[in-house]
């Protein structure tokens, strides 16, 4: 058995998931206020309040191990390495971006920083984790493959097939269940039979854990001790990553059925400031923090105007990465 992993991550770590932290949070309120004015005109699924377990969580990876996410995936996108101009161009849907803006806010995909598919069919990116782990392996190149998707996800049949074929195969796949609370509308408990998603683990003989996504340091050892567990041939780990949505849904979801002393509770805990005033405690100073701040606002602004100035698609693309004939041409 892999070393279980120390509890806290040392001060760099830290600190570099407080920057991806602040680089999901800025992005995520800068294309809120940006389909708000009219500038974008895009689907789009707010991450707010679920960044610090996603920035914890990629942490814990090497760039060239795959993800797998969901249209609410902004903020797995960024805390894995997609370059923000493209990613920004992207979810535009403008020619430079990480699928030439063809594939939009809910399929972005970015193998050089192995971001392999981003999908809006609830549940049905685990089976494609599953492939992408039986790949590396196959070929042994000790790559890990993690697989995000929410609390909705696990009442969908690939889900319970994916998690079992994993453990009989023993693949290097983690498996992380962002639990916000809500699938759509529909509380946890209207929809999910099991006590907690990691409870489903054990139908399938898989190691599984239920941790507090928006605290980094659990976050990040959790997800250290499961790539641990994966790249020395344990097999699979489900963590079950408690965490909340700020946002509703979709954009403009007005959330009228989340009961007021309950989203009331999850803003006073919001994790991104609790996040900042941990590390004030932990003596990183305030010159430091701001100026990580003003670098990423400033690098976001660059990467704003660079995806709203690029030309979208030309329409002679619309057949070309589709058919091999094209690809080949
Ligand atoms: C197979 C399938 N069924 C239904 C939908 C409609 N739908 C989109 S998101 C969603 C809720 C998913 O909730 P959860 O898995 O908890 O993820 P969250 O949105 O909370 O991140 C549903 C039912 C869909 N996109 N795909
Ligand atoms: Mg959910």
């Amino acid at each position: 058995m892999a070393k279980p992993a120390d509890a806290a991550p040392d001060r760099d770590t830290l600190l570099e998931i407080y920057r991806r932290t602040v680089l999901i949070n800025r992005t995520d309120e800068r294309f809120r206020a940006l389909i708000k004015s009219g500038q974008l005109a895009i689907a789009y699924y707010s991450p707010r309040g679920q960044e610090v377990l996603s920035a914890a969580l990629m942490t814990a990876l090497r760039p060239d191990d795959y993800l797998v996410t969901t249209y609410r995936g902004v903020h797995d996108q960024l805390a894995k390495g997609v370059p923000v101009r493209e990613l920004w161009a992207e979810y535009a849907g403008r020619a430079t971006g990480t699928c030439k803006g063809k594939g939009g806010p809910m399929h972005i995909t970015h193998p050089k920083t192995g971001v392999m598919v981003t999908t809006g069919i609830v549940g049905s990116g685990l089976p494609i984790a599953n492939g992408l782990a039986l790949s590396s392996q196959v070929r042994g190149d000790g790559r890990v493959t993690v697989c995000c998707f929410g609390d909705g996800a696990s009442n969908i049949g690939a889900f319970h097939e994916s998690l079992n074929m994993a453990s009989v195969w023993k693949l290097p796949v983690i498996f992380v269940c962002q639990n916000n609370g809500y699938a759509e509308s529909t509380r946890y408990a209207d929809g999910t039979s099991a006590a907690t998603i990691a409870d489903r683990g054990v139908s399938y003989a898989m190691r599984a854990v239920t941790v507090d996504g928006n605290d980094p340091a659990l976050m990040h050892a959790a997800a250290r001790e499961a790539v641990a567990l994966a790249r020395a041939g344990e097999g699979p780990t489900l963590i079950e990553a408690k965490t909340f949505r700020f946002m509703g849904h979709y954009f403009g979801d007005p959330s009228a059925y989340i009961p007021k002393a309950e989203m009331e509770a999850a803003v006073a805990a919001d994790p991104v400031p609790a996040f900042r005033a941990r590390l004030i405690e932990l003596q990183v100073s305030e010159t430091q923090l701001a100026a990580m701040e003003a670098a990423i606002e400033a690098e976001l602004e660059a990467a704003v105007a660079y995806a709203l100035e690029s030309p979208f698609p030309d329409a002679a693309e619309i057949r070309r990465d589709v058919f091999k004939a094209e690809l080949a041409a």
